[in-house]
């Protein structure tokens, strides 16, 4: 690892580096995209987000990106989706690297929407090249007369000289801790927009490129937040297989859920889901996701402490009459042991998934199978985590009234929507 790179990079996310993984070989899963026309030549596009970003936002700006190529193949441009390896997420304490979707995701119902190759494939391809970095940033002036007008344009690069350098004839950058990986041009483009925005930036700028590297994709925004393209997308993102079975298994033999009597209707192809009514029952528990760490900080106005979470906790419990609690959190272990004693004293049971078997990206996306197939969810106020559990109830037919609720940072403030702000309801469209 370079110097200059190893600063930056200490600067946001302080992970551990002495640890260095082989190269992605448990890999299973190996499929050829389809063409949109055999003639065009094969594009590629990559992305990478920005440095400090977390795992839930990630899964957002995927589908940005997925949106973006959907449109250029639609106009015609042979592009595949490259996606990126997972790897040194803050939040991760095991600091897995070039961690392959086909690991979390079920990256065949994600090809179903658009086809998506893993990067180690795109590097049998492509051996260790990349034809052009295009470095999304903003207009270094700001907005145009102080107001949001949509527009791209080639400029000078603000910032991207803190990631990439020149070594001889090639640009270096971080590539998901792959090093020796070539890149041809490096581009900035100051962009105010959506996916659309770039796909139009994409055919006036490059053409002809054959392998283009969005970085900082989460720059662009999406061509309709919650609407039909949206939740396409979002419905694809399909979690690994494995993982719902682990879920569901810790729901019947955990959690005792009787999977005949939750009513969830969730087809084995997400492309024959419907819209129904919403007649999702759940298991009978409550989940509360309990985000703490670096929210306790940065929203202190909303979270709340572990006795005001836990006097909440216990009042939905008595109303819904529901005497489990299914807990997922990032909590330090002897916080929820503390929580755990107070729910117990109410004659509630506390529930959590815990295990040395799979990874910390795996178990987070566990966590939210279970919470996401509760009878009632209470998530915590802006966390992105909280809001992928309530599309993937979204998506499995729960009442709303089930699902968007947040704790609130005090007990007493609960149902007063002046002191206690809920969650915007985003429902399903089809
Ligand atoms: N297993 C597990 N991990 C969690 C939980 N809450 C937070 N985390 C971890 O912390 C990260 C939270 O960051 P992020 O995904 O950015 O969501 P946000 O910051 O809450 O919007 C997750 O990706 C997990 O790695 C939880 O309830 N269970
Ligand atoms: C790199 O950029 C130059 C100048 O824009 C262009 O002529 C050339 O084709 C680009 N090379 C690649 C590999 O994209
Ligand atoms: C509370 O804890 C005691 C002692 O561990 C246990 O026997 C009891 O079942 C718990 N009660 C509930 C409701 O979880
Ligand atoms: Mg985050």
């Amino acid at each position: 690892m370079r110097l200059w790179l190893y600063v930056s990079l200490l600067l946001l996310v302080n992970p551990i580096y002495g640890y260095d993984e082989d190269e992605a070989d448990e890999v299973t899963i190996s499929k050829k995209p389809e063409n949109v026309s055999p003639a065009k030549p094969q594009r590629y596009l990559l992305y990478e987000v920005n440095f400090g970003e977390g795992f839930n936002l990630r899964r957002d700006v995927y589908m940005r990106m997925a949106s973006l190529v959907h449109e250029l193949r639609e106009q015609g441009h042979n592009f595949v989706l490259v996606l990126p390896p997972w790897g040194n997420l803050y939040h991760w304490n095991d600091r897995a690297k070039k961690v392959p979707w086909n690991n979390l995701f079920d990256t065949e119902a994600m090809n179903a929407y658009v086809p998506v190759i893993e990067f180690y494939e795109y590097l049998k391809v492509n051996p260790y090249y990349v034809d052009e970095v295009v470095y999304l940033q903003h207009y270094k002036e700001g907005w145009k007369d102080g107001k949001w007008s949509e527009r791209y344009e080639k400029r000078d690069c603000i910032e991207a000289d803190k990631y990439y350098r020149k070594e001889g004839k090639f640009w270096k950058g971080y590539m998901y801790s792959y090093d020796h990986v070539k890149i041809h041009n490096l581009t900035c483009l100051s962009i105010q927009g959506e996916s659309s925005t770039l796909a139009k930036a994409i055919n006036e700028y490059y053409p002809n490129t054959n392998t283009l590297f969005i970085d900082r994709a989460e720059t662009v925004i999406h061509n309709e937040y919650g609407g039909v393209e949206y939740w396409k997308i979002r419905r694809s993102m399909r979690y690994h297989k494995q993982l719902r079975f682990i879920a569901d298994l810790f729901r019947q033999e955990t959690l005792y859920v009787n999977m005949h009597e939750d009513k969830i209707v969730y087809p084995k192809d997400w492309r024959d889901e419907r819209e129904l009514q919403r007649v999702a029952v759940g298991g009978d528990y409550l989940a509360v996701h309990l985000r703490r760490k670096d929210f306790l900080r940065s929203h202190s106005d909303h979270v709340p402490d572990l006795n005001e979470a836990a006097l909440q906790i216990i009042e939905v419990a008595q109303v819904l009459e529901l005497s489990k609690v299914f807990i997922c959190s990032d909590a330090d272990e002897y916080e929820l042991l503390d929580l755990e004693k107070q729910l117990n004293s109410s004659s509630i049971t506390a529930y959590r998934f815990t295990t040395k078997k799979i990874s910390d990206g795996a178990i987070s996306l566990v966590d939210q199978w279970i919470a996401a197939k509760a009878a009632f969810f209470l998530g915590t106020h802006t966390s992105t985590f909280s809001y992928r559990i309530r599309e993937d109830r979204e998506i499995m037919h729960f009442p709303v009234e089930t699902t968007f609720n947040s704790l609130c940072k005090y007990a007493k403030d609960m149902g007063n929507p002046k002191k206690c702000e809920q969650p915007a309801k985003w429902t399903i469209v089809y």
